[in-house]
């Protein structure tokens, strides 16, 4: 019996990466930094789950074993470059930079009321689930989940399954009832690791990544209903 839907955020309810790459970016040059983030090379750092993990995998490739700068100043230096980071993509999504992925509200709206429980099961921090969906559902959007983990509750990041245990913990839920959408191989390694049945709708930045595991991998959530999860659920149950 399928009773709950559990969504990661960045990727999979809206297409945000573009809109976070042009804030890491804002943030590097408001530091004076010289850093600038493409496309093609935030792909790559995007298998770097969590806005300050990213900021210190790039910090040790371009600084190698640097020994100039004790750990409590390079921890200050990403805590506040993710500070301001935050603010701008804030920002952004406030201004409409995002908009949520094809078929995800109506899943969302239609899953409410056909009594399904909504959780939230992300890297990111809860500054931006807020920003996002306050704009994407309007002020009453946190009324539409049970649970919600985040960078805040959940420390260790995809693909560590913590965030989804977590969640399953809280949900009360056993992993049997319920269903994760994701859009990237950290997601669904993280997903797959809590025991749960993944449905993966990939993005630009994710396409490529190997997704072996996935209950289904579909371009968008568009045009899936309620009664047409509980199929796939009931199948992969069996
Ligand atoms: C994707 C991430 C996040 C975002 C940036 O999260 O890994 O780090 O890229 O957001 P999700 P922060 O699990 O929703 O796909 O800078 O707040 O980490
Ligand atoms: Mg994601």
């Amino acid at each position: 019996m399928l009773s709950a839907l559990i969504f990661d955020v960045d990727g999979t309810l809206a297409d945000t990466e573009h809109a976070h790459l042009a804030a890491f970016n804002a943030a590097f040059a408001a530091e004076g930094l010289g850093w600038r983030w493409d496309v093609r090379l935030y792909t790559e750092l995007l298998t770097v789950s969590g806005g300050k993990e990213r900021i210190r995998h790039y910090w040790q490739q371009v600084n190698g074993d640097v020994r100039d700068i004790d750990g409590t100043a390079l921890d200050a230096l990403i805590d506040h470059l993710h500070t301001v980071k935050t603010a701008a993509y804030e920002q952004a999504v406030r201004d409409g930079a995002v908009r949520l992925r094809p078929g995800v509200l109506e899943l969302l709206e239609q899953a409410r009321r056909e009594g399904l429980t909504l959780a939230i099961a992300t890297t990111t921090s809860p500054v931006n689930i807020a920003a996002l969906l306050r704009t994407a559902i309007g002020p009453d959007w946190s009324s539409y989940f049970a649970v919600i983990e985040d960078a805040s509750t959940a420390p260790l990041k995809k693909p560590h399954p913590q965030v989804y245990r977590q969640t399953l913990q809280r949900l009360g839920l056993p992993a049997a009832q319920c269903l994760a959408f994701e859009d990237s191989a950290n997601g669904l390694q993280s997903a797959l690791g809590a025991g749960l049945a993944t449905i993966v709708t990939p993005n630009d930045f994710t396409a490529h990544h190997d997704l072996t595991g996935a209950l289904r991998v579909l371009p968008s959530l568009a045009g899936v209903s309620v009664a047409q999860l509980r199929d796939w659920h009931a199948q992969a149950r069996a």
